[in-house]
C-alpha cells in the first residue's frame, strides 16, 4: 500500500471529521437560540451522522481471471506480506464481497447462502436480515487464518442442473455452458450469493469500502449490481488483460455494465509482465505496451488517458519482497496515485458541496436573522435615547404611531395568513408526489404489467410506461414547487416593501439528478430485458429477480427526492414565517415598553439597559457563529 494512498484516504476522513464537528458546533448554537425549532437541529444532526457513515466505494469489474482480485490485493492488502484474498487461474471469486470496516461489530466474514435468490427480497434488504448470513470470525491478528477463511469465496458445490437453471445459475440453452453439465445431471455452482468482509484495515476504517466481483456473467444475474451498486459506485476499475485484448465478452459486459452507467471509470490494462521479454531491448517492451494500451482505449472509446498498465502479480510480489524496481516496473503507483489524488479528491469535494450546501443556508438565514434582531434592538435604543428626558406627550405620540404600524402589520399578516395555509396545503401535495406510497402504487402496477406482457416488445412498452410515470411524478412535485414559490413571493412581498422585512430569496426546487438517476436505471431495466441471456429464463422468475433490484434503487432515488422536496419547503416556509412572527412579537414589546414607560418614567432606563445587554449578548453569538461558518470553510 502506498504511503500516497493511505495519506489520502486518512485526510478524506479527518476532513469528513473536521466538517462533521463544525456542523454539531452549529447545531449546538441553533439549540442555543430562543424560539428555534427542533426540526432544524435535527436536521443538522442527521447531517452529522451521514457524514461519520459515508462511504467511499470502489469496485472492481471484469470477465473471470483478468486478476481484479489480484489488483486488490497489491492495491490494499501486500503489507500482509501474502496474498490475502484467493486469487488463481481460471474462475476464482465466486461471489461478490464486499470489504469494509465496522467496529460496531467483531470482525468477520458473512456468508449469504446461493438459495437465498429463490426469495424476492432484494439485497439490500438481505443485508438487513443477519439470520440469513453465515458468520466466520476473523483474527486480523494472524493474516494465515485470514487467508484460510477467505477461502469461503471460491466456494462450489454441484447442484440439479434444473435447479441451477431455476435460480439463473445455469443456461441450458447457451452452447458455451452446455460442457459444464456433469454426468449424473449436475452442474457446479457457487455455494454463496454474497460475502461481506469486515476487517479492520486502516483504509477500511477511514470509509473506503472495495467491491470485488466474479466475472462470467455472475453480473448480469445479480441484476441489483448492476441497477444500483455498480451506478452507485465513486469509482470502478474495469480490468482487461494484456496477454489477451479486449476480448468480445471483454467489450459486452464494458458497454453493458460499465461504460455508460458508472459514474467513473478507467480501464486497467492488467498482466502487462507477460509482454515483457528479455530478448527485446526496454524501449521495444515499452512500445508494444504502449501500442495494446492505445488499441485498448479506442475500442472502448475511452481516452488514453483513462487507461492504465500494470501488473498486478509483479506489484504484490515487489510489495511483499521489497523490491522498488519491480514495483515501479509493475505501475501499479500510476493507480495509486489516480485513487489518491482524482478519485478521493473528488469524493471529497462532492460531499463538501453538498453538505456545505445545506448547512451554508442554513447559516445564512441564522446571520440574517441575527443582523435583523441587532437592527430592532438599536432602532428601539435610538428611539428610547431621543424620548429620554422629554414629556409625556412625546411619548404618547410615539406610542401612537407605534400602535399604528403595528395594526397595519396584523393587517397584512392577516391577509397572509390564507396565503401561507393555502401554501401549506399545497407542500403536503408536493410530498405526496414523491412519497414511497405512491411509488408502491407504481411499481406494483409496474409489476403486474410486466408479468402479464408476453412478448419483449410488451415487456419494453411497461417498462417505458412504468419509466414515464415516475418521470411524471418528478414533474408535477418540481411544478407544484414552481407554483408555490411564486403565491409566496407575491404575497410575502408587502411584508418587504411595508415593513421593511428582509427579501425572500428562496432557490426553485431542482429534482433534475434524481430524474437523472431514473432515466439510467430504465435504461438498464430495458437491457436487461432485452438480454437474450436473461430472456431464455423462466420469465415470471426473471421479472421477480430483477424486480427487487429495480424496486429497492427506485426507493432510494424517490427518497433521496423526497429529502430534497422537504429541504427545499423548510428553506422556502419556514425562515419566512419565523420572520413574520418574530417581526410581530418585536412590535408587540416595543408597544408594552412605551406602555411601561408612560406609566413610569424610570422604566426608560432599565428598559435601555436591558437592551444594551441584549445588543451584547447578539453581537457575541454573531462572533460565534462567523467563527463556526469559517471553520465549516476551512
Ligand atoms: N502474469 C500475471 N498474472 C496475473 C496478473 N494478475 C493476476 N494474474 C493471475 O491471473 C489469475 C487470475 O487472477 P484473479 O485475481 O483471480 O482474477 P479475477 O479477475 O479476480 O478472476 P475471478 O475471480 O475468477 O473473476 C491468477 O492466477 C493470477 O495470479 C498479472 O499482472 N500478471
Ligand atoms: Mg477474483
Amino acid at each position: 500500500m502506498s504511503i500516497h494512498l493511505e495519506q489520502e484516504v486518512t485526510g478524506f476522513s479527518e476532513r469528513r471529521s473536521h466538517i462533521a464537528n463544525a456542523v454539531s458546533d452549529y447545531a449546538r448554537w441553533l439549540d442555543g437560540q430562543h424560539g428555534t425549532d427542533a426540526e432544524r437541529t435535527g436536521r443538522l444532526m442527521e447531517v452529522v451522522a451521514e457524514l461519520r457513515d459515508d462511504k467511499l466505494v470502489v469496485a472492481f469489474v471484469a470477465e473471470f481471471s483478468r486478476g481484479k482480485t489480484e489488483l486488490i490485493n497489491a492495491l490494499f492488502f501486500a503489507d500482509h506480506g501474502l496474498r490475502l484474498l484467493p486469487s488463481e487461474s481460471g474462475r476464482t471469486t465466486m461471489c461478490p464481497t464486499e470489504l469494509f470496516a465496522n467496529a460496531a461489530e467483531a470482525p468477520s466474514l458473512d456468508l449469504l447462502p446461493i438459495e437465498t435468490r429463490r426469495r424476492s427480497e432484494s439485497l439490500a434488504q438481505l443485508k438487513r436480515m443477519p439470520n440469513e448470513w453465515s458468520k466466520v470470525p476473523l483474527d486480523p491478528a494472524s493474516p494465515r487464518q485470514l487467508r484460510e477463511c477467505l477461502k469461503k469465496l471460491t466456494e462450489t458445490r454441484p447442484m440439479a442442473a434444473a435447479e441451477a437453471v431455476e435460480l439463473g445459475l445455469w443456461d441450458s440453452g447457451d452452447a458455451s455452458e452446455r460442457h459444464q453439465l456433469q454426468p449424473d445431471g449436475t452442474v457446479e455452482v457457487p455455494v454463496w450469493r454474497y460475502a461481506m468482509v469486515n476487517y479492520p484495515h486502516p483504509m477500511l476504517q477511514a470509509g473506503l469500502t472495495i467491491l470485488d466481483t466474479p466475472g462470467l456473467n455472475a453480473l448480469g444475474s445479480e441484476p441489483e449490481l448492476t441497477v444500483s451498486v455498480i451506478p452507485n459506485a465513486h469509482a470502478v476499475l474495469f480490468l482487461l488483460g494484456a496477454d489477451t485484448g479486449v476480448t468480445r465478452s471483454d467489450l459486452e459486459m464494458w458497454q453493458r455494465h460499465v461504460h455508460r452507467h458508472a459514474n467513473y471509470h478507467v480501464a486497467v490494462l492488467n498482466k502487462i509482465d507477460m509482454l515483457w521479454d528479455e530478448l527485446k531491448s526496454d524501449a521495444e517492451v515499452q512500445a508494444n505496451i504502449e501500442h495494446q494500451a492505445v488499441e485498448t482505449a479506442r475500442v472502448l472509446k475511452l481516452p488514453r488517458s483513462r487507461v492504465f498498465t500494470v501488473s498486478a502479480q509483479k506489484a504484490l510480489s515487489a510489495s511483499i519482497l521489497d523490491d522498488a524496481s519491480l514495483r515501479a516496473r509493475s505501475g501499479i503507483e500510476s493507480l495509486e496515485y489516480l485513487l489518491a489524488h482524482q478519485v478521493i479528491p473528488a469524493r471529497r469535494d462532492m460531499l463538501y458541496h453538498a453538505v456545505t450546501r445545506d448547512v451554508n443556508a442554513m447559516i445564512n438565514e441564522s446571520r440574517v436573522d441575527l443582523v435583523a434582531r441587532l437592527k430592532r434592538g438599536t432602532d428601539e435604543l435610538t428611539q428610547l435615547t431621543q424620548l429620554s428626558g422629554k414629556n409625556r406627550e412625546l411619548i404618547e405620540q410615539t406610542r401612537a404611531s407605534m400602535q399604528q404600524e403595528k395594526d397595519s402589520y396584523d393587517a397584512t399578516a392577516a391577509r397572509f395568513r390564507a396565503t401561507r395555509s393555502m401554501v401549506q396545503g399545497q407542500g403536503e401535495q408536493l410530498l405526496s408526489y414523491v412519497s414511497q406510497e405512491t411509488l408502491d402504487t407504481i411499481l406494483l402496477d409496474g409489476r403486474t404489467a410486466m408479468e402479464a406482457s408476453l412478448t419483449t416488445v410488451g415487456l419494453t412498452r411497461a417498462i417505458r410506461e412504468l419509466s414515464n410515470r415516475m418521470a411524471t411524478q418528478f414533474e408535477q412535485a418540481t411544478r407544484m414547487a414552481g407554483n408555490m414559490l411564486d403565491s409566496l413571493d407575491r404575497d410575502y412581498r408587502q411584508f418587504h416593501r411595508q415593513h421593511r422585512l428582509p427579501k425572500m430569496e428562496v432557490p426553485r426546487l431542482d429534482l433534475a439528478s434524481y430524474r437523472n438517476r431514473l432515466e439510467v436505471l430504465m435504461r438498464e431495466t430495458e437491457s436487461f430485458c432485452k438480454d437474450p441471456a436473461n430472456l431464455l429464463l423462466e420469465k415470471r422468475f426473471m421479472i421477480r429477480r430483477f424486480y427487487a433490484g429495480l424496486a429497492e434503487e427506485a426507493r432510494k432515488v424517490f427518497k433521496l427526492a423526497r429529502m430534497e422536496a422537504e429541504r427545499w419547503l423548510r428553506i422556502a416556509m419556514d425562515p419566512v414565517m419565523t420572520r413574520i412572527r418574530e417581526h410581530k412579537q418585536y412590535l408587540d414589546q416595543r408597544l408594552s415598553s412605551l406602555g411601561h414607560i408612560l406609566e413610569n418614567m424610570d422604566a426608560l432606563q432599565s428598559r435601555m439597559t436591558q437592551i444594551k445587554q441584549g445588543l451584547g449578548e447578539l453581537r457575541d453569538r454573531k462572533m460565534e457563529l462567523t467563527r463556526i461558518a469559517e471553520t465549516l470553510s476551512a
